[in-house]
């Protein structure tokens, strides 16, 4: 695993680069209530001198964040805080936090009422559903998704963190890394994040100690090498030491850290690789891509249209690379080869389509295509095969086991598959894999699956979107895994 990025300075005294000295006291509901209704541009001195609003305009590139981390270390609050610090909660939302607080009986705005929506999330204090909330900091747009820390709500945290180029880890310092933690981390890994920002929480409650703060990096450095020693790659992390509570190194640089020199939470996630800029690692084997715009295209097809009662469109979204006019493709599984006629998306004719946009394409030759095929780059194959090795991530409340049949969805196209081993199972303690014969409910492990029907695929570290597929209960239709191709 590459070095972690911690700062700690050796200058006592290091540069305050934002230039903003920022009050750190926790943001007390008579302060904001005075500033009503333009309160989320009263937050600080440095937001109201700083509006971000004028930035929205040159929103710049997407990062797609997960924010995950165990049970109450405060990842709703830190998004609060940065949605509030960089003055970006509606009037009406900080009023209706405001008043729950405030039923809550609390004296100072409790900014996890922002990304926590649901009315049992407020009553619970937990969060259950993943929240997401878009928002801009200056050159970039941000898509935040605030996921559950709760054990059993692992599988929802897994949906956030499905798609994003970035995982920003909470640790409350008081707690340290927890087995959900590193649960979190080693999913987050598992779905090919790359880059992860550690926000050592709560440094309010230890006086913003730096002892505390290098003991939660020695628990780092020990964990990324014993995910290493797993074959589980995370890539590059930057740790910074923050409270969420009163916004201490969130967007504005502490006056109580001078022992750190590193990034604000929003410097640093300004500096992230966002989705078009990714690169994957070049060391082969454990090396997965988010970018999908540069792995072989792919378009699984959804549905046959017919134009004019005479000519057929094949529309599907494209699942990865990029699909060009006149591209020469294979259709599987019947391994026809023909070339792109045509692509049309939203926007009318257009000579190419890049990952993640909808489109329909009319073909050069007449071909037999339906639900579930696939047109494939000529340039670089995927495999069809009833046979799967990959690494499934159980969520049933019944272990999966040896045998049994489920439904097995991948793409476009649905087949009944049965599990036919199971190898290992994740000891999230110690970060190993163990041999197992059943798969307990939150458990990883990696196992072999046959399917009923061919199937069109690649493996996750070539193509997350034709590299995963979940595994279905047959007669409830619950979601009871996901699984990523080996
Ligand atoms: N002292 C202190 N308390 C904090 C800080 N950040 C959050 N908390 C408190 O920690 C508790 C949990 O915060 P949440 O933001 O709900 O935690 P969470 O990680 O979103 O919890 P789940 O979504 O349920 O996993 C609340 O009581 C917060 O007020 C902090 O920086 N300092
Ligand atoms: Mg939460």
């Amino acid at each position: 695993m590459p070095g972690i990025d911690s700062h700690i300075a050796t200058d006592p005294h290091p540069v305050v680069k934002d230039g903003a000295s920022h009050s750190s006291s926790a943001t007390a509901i008579s302060q904001i209530h005075a500033d009503l209704p333009s309160a989320a541009r009263a937050a600080t001195p440095a937001a109201r001198t700083r509006s971000f609003h004028d930035e929205l305009h040159d929103c710049g590139e997407l990062l797609r964040v997960a924010a995950v981390g165990a049970v109450d270390d405060g990842k709703s609050t830190l998004i609060g805080r940065l949605l509030h610090d960089t003055g970006q909660i509606p009037d009406d939302h900080l009023q209706a936090a405001l008043v729950a607080s405030r039923r809550r009986g609390m004296d100072t705005l409790d900014l996890s009422l922002i990304t926590d929506g649901l009315q049992a999330e407020r009553d619970q204090g937990i969060t259950i559903d993943v929240a997401h909330r878009y928002f801009t900091i200056p050159g970039r747009k941000l898509i935040v998704a605030d996921c559950p820390g709760h054990l059993q709500y692992t599988r929802n945290m897994a949906t956030g963190s499905s798609n994003a180029d970035l995982a920003l880890v909470v640790v409350d310092i008081t707690r340290g890394i927890r087995q959900q933690t590193t649960r979190h981390m080693v999913i987050a890994s598992l779905f090919g994040i790359r880059q992860y920002i550690i926000a050592v929480n709560k440094m309010d409650s230890v006086s913003f100690d730096q002892t505390c703060f290098t003991d939660i990096l020695s628990a780092l450095a020990d964990l990324g090498s014993r995910l290493d020693l797993n074959g589980m790659d995370l890539g590059e992390l930057t740790v910074v030491p923050v409270s969420a509570l009163s916004g201490d190194n969130v967007v504005h640089r502490s006056e109580h850290t001078s022992w750190y020199g590193g990034p604000t939470l929003l410097a640093a996630l300004q500096h992230a690789r966002t989705h078009a800029t990714a690169v994957s690692p070049s060391n082969g084997a454990t090396s997965h891509t988010n970018d999908s715009t540069k792995a072989a295209m792919r378009l699984p097809v959804q549905s046959v249209i017919r134009v004019n009662g005479i000519s057929r469109r094949y529309a599907g979204m494209v699942a990865a690379g990029e699909l060009e006019e006149g591209q020469e493709v294979i259709v599987l599984p019947s391994r026809v080869h023909t070339r792109i006629e045509g692509i049309w998306s939203a926007a009318g004719q257009v000579a190419s389509a890049v990952s993640s946009t909808s489109v329909s394409v009319a073909l050069t030759d007449e071909v037999g295509i339906s639900r579930g095929d696939v047109i494939a780059a000529a340039n670089g194959l995927p495999q069809v095969t009833t046979h799967l090795e990959a690494v499934l991530c159980w969520w049933g409340m019944e272990p999966g086991s040896t045998g049994q049949h489920y439904l097995l969805k991948a793409g476009t196209k649905t087949t009944r598959a049965r599990l036919s081993s199971i190898r290992t199972v994740l000891d999230v303690d110690n970060i190993r894999d163990v041999p197992a014969s059943k798969l307990p409910h939150n458990g990883i492990g990696k196992v072999e699956i046959e399917t009923a029907s061919a199937l069109t695929v690649d493996s996750y570290a070539a193509s997350r979107a034709t590299g995963s597929f979940i595994i279905v209960d047959e007669s409830s239709n619950a979601t009871l895994g996901a699984g990523m191709i080996i």
